[in-house]
């Protein structure tokens, strides 16, 4: 888990909208706009410097806090992320806006995917995207070559998004009601799957060339999937990889997700990916049917 590898004190993170007018401050973020979030945090850094090297339910080495066991500090972790990830989530339902979490092996094709999908459905669902790496805007420099909006968050030395990252991620994106965002989390299969952000699902893409076996090996993200992309289905010919036996790992692990199987190159398969989007919750609102207030008062006598 995070606190075993140190990432979780979300040093150096770094949120940017690609015009340089955030890149390098720890967590800065823009406020020029209507702030839904409660900004007095629910940690202790006092004065929203958000460098969050002093909030006491992280783990640290310097605290004076070396009786407590990584369990208690791992659960305080999430805890606190939980809490934000509810926040987000309402933020999010109450705009009617579909945000997915899409996790895999670096190199699985999560950029691809999304590159693709905008290219096909970026008008019809509006699409956004949150891009999350550790280093470099290199990937929501070719969001943005497809004219979508880009937030890119750079988590430094972390492996995974949090809850708070994505937070301030809506934040500088401000996507509109009803529209749909992306959020490209770290190439990382393990401790992605520990933190919830709110998200409306929970995407994870393995593809043919990393071997059948992922599911087994990685259980938590397969048990946290909604659905299961298996990606570079044209390269099964070149591959050992046996597709019925990878699903039924993941089905063992989680039997009622959804699999499919395509290629975010050649395109086979995305229909069944554009269909699982459409049907996904918050869909009257992020479909453009009546606002959620019309909703609301037509069930009124
Ligand atoms: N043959 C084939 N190659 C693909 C497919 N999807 C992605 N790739 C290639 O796989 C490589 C990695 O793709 P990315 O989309 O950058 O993968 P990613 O998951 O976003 O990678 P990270 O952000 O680094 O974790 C690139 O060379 C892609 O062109 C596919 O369906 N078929
Ligand atoms: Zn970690
Ligand atoms: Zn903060
Ligand atoms: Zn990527
Ligand atoms: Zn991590
Ligand atoms: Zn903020």
């Amino acid at each position: 888990m995070c606190t075993t590898c140190g990432c979780s004190d979300d040093a150096g993170v770094r949120i940017s909208n690609l015009e340089g007018s955030q890149a390098g401050q720890p967590q800065s973020h823009v406020h020029d706009h209507e702030h839904p979030h409660d900004h007095t945090h629910t940690h202790d850094d006092v004065g929203h410097t958000h460098q969050h090297t002093h909030d006491g339910a992280l783990p640290h080495t310097h605290d004076g806090a070396g009786e407590r066991t990584t369990i208690t500090l791992e659960q305080n972790l999430l805890a606190k992320n939980d809490l934000l990830a509810a926040r987000n989530r309402g933020w999010l339902e109450g705009r009617g806006i579909r945000a997915f979490n899409v996790m895999s092996s670096p190199g699985s094709g999560k950029t691809t995917l999304l590159v693709r999908t905008i290219q096909e459905q970026g008008s019809a669902l509006n699409i956004g995207v949150i891009e999350g790496d550790q280093e470099t805007s290199v990937d929501a420099e070719r969001i943005r070559a497809t004219g979508r909006p880009v937030i890119q968050i750079n988590t430094g030395a972390g492996c995974h998004l949090d809850a708070e990252m994505l937070q301030h991620g809506l934040d500088a994106l401000n996507p509109e009601a009803g529209s749909t965002v992306f959020i490209e989390n770290v190439g990382n299969l393990v401790c992605p799957a520990l933190f919830d952000l709110g998200e409306s699902a929970k995407v994870v893409i393995i593809s043919v060339t990393e071997g059948d076996d992922k599911p087994l090996k990685y259980p938590n993200m397969f048990m946290a999937a909604d659905l299961v992309i298996i990606n570079k289905s044209d390269l099964l010919p070149y591959v050992d990889f046996d597709v019925d036996g990878c699903l039924r790992q993941a089905r063992q692990l989680n039997p009622g997700v959804e699999m499919l199987i395509v290629s975010a190159t050649t395109g086979e398969g995305l229909d069944g990916w554009f269909d699982w989007i459409r049907n996904q919750a918050g869909t009257p609102a992020a479909l453009g049917a009546a606002p959620r207030e019309h909703r609301i008062s037509s069930l009124m006598p």
